[in-house]
């Protein structure tokens, strides 16, 4: 026991000597650690007789207690030590200009679409969406455009491969077997369909979204975005389509001198159909809308499409064509972005380069139009 209180005695003074944490885990290693000479002095215990035991016990317990008390006292002062002399010897200098940091930008296209549904929203439109991984009969079939239909064609589709073996074979219904074969959207369309079989009619929906076609130049891309508008209720005809497309066409490029063509043409799914041009002139490189297309110096261009709803359509979404009629559109979102805000090349909106996203982007935090709105206008 003497013996113990004099290693004690050394330990302590080792302790309070230790002048770094190292020294001082070598320290707690000596004593406590599995070799070390407190440890032993425990095991010896197991070796008494009882009556020495309950009296060694107690005492190497404190002995043990005492050094480990000891450790941790001296562990804390020199870690405070180390902290002081850390935060003496490390400065921060304030006056460092700060690195650079990357901000991000509203793309174009989301632009474009939330100003686009602040405009219908103030002519009475929700906002609909239709899935984009979409099957055969509402993108095509329920468009009155069936398998044999030559106006297919003019859709590059990225089909699925097929889902069914028997490619939908055995499917009892036109229905049945469309929906069988998956392909990516080629329009906006469809979510018409959808739209007027959910909720049936009066409708006054736009469904903004991305669309895929194979194709891609400087005016095509394969994916691209449009705005779907449909309209369905009673006494509907093509003086309401006009005046909406004018209207919104007068908002979002905040000019009054819009003008709109509406030329004829042929979509499966409206009749009459018709294509709309914008009225347009040339400044430097840049197109800029306004003014009249036939007169000198003005050229049309074509923005979409769009008609009064063929009565088959209404049919296929279960609307009765005797008591409601209505007028569709879809126009190309990423064209009159283009035409709004000044890009020359559709290609670089999905290129993902920062430096294109910096320049044409818009800060989350500075929306910089349309604080006029269509009601301001009225
Ligand atoms: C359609 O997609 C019809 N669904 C539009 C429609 C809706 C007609 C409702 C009638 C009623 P079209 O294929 O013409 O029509 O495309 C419409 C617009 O999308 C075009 O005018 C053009 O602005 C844009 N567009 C078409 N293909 C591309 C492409 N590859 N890249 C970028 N924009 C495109």
């Amino acid at each position: 026991m003497i013996e113990l209180t004099s290693q004690k005695d050394a330990a302590l003074a080792a302790i309070s000597g230790a002048d770094t944490l190292d020294a001082l885990e070598e320290q707690r290693v000596g004593a406590l650690g599995k070799k070390g000479w407190v440890s032993l002095a425990l095991k010896t215990l197991g070796q008494m007789s009882p009556e020495e035991r309950s009296e060694a016990a107690p005492a190497i317990q404190a002995i043990r207690a005492e050094v480990a008390d000891a450790i941790a006292a001296k562990r804390q002062a020199l870690e405070a030590a180390e902290l002081e002399a850390q935060l003496a010897s490390e400065t921060l200098d304030l006056t460092l200009p700060a690195p650079d940091m990357l901000s991000g930008s509203v793309h174009p296209v989301s632009q474009v679409m939330d100003e686009l549904a602040e405009i219908f929203a103030d002519l009475g439109f929700a906002v609909a969406t239709g899935p984009e991984i979409e099957d055969d009969w509402h993108n095509f079939t329920a468009l009155n455009m069936d398998e044999s239909h030559p106006a297919r064609a003019m859709h590059d589709t990225f089909y699925f491969p097929d889902k069914a073996a028997d490619g939908g074979q055995s499917a009892s219904s036109s229905e049945a077997v469309g929906q069988k074969r998956m392909l990516l959207r080629t329009h906006t369309s469809p979510v018409q369909i959808r739209s007027m079989k959910e909720q049936g009619a009066p409708i006054r929906l736009i469904a903004p979204g991305r669309v895929y076609r194979s194709d891609s130049d400087a005016t095509h891309t394969p994916m691209f975005h449009q705005v779907e508008g449909l309209v369905i209720d009673k006494d509907i005809h093509l003086g309401h389509l006009k005046w909406t497309l004018e209207t919104f066409f007068k908002a979002f490029f905040e000019r009054e001198d819009i003008t709109l063509r509406l030329r004829p043409s042929y979509f499966p799914f409206t009749e009459p159909s018709v294509e709309v041009d914008v009225g347009y002139s040339n400044e430097g490189d840049r197109r800029v809308v306004g003014g009249h297309g036939d007169e000198q110096g003005y050229d049309w261009m074509e923005l979409g499409g769009s008609g009064m709803v063929n009565r088959r359509v209404l049919e296929f979404a279960g609307i009765d064509p005797d008591e409601y009629q209505g007028f569709a559109f879809g126009l190309g979102i990423d064209r009159i972005a283009m035409l709004k805000y000044g890009m020359n090349d559709l290609r670089a909106f999905f290129d993902g380069d920062p430096r294109w996203l910096a320049h044409y982007g818009f800060s989350p935090f500075d929306q910089p139009t349309l604080s006029a709105g269509v009601g301001a206008r009225a």
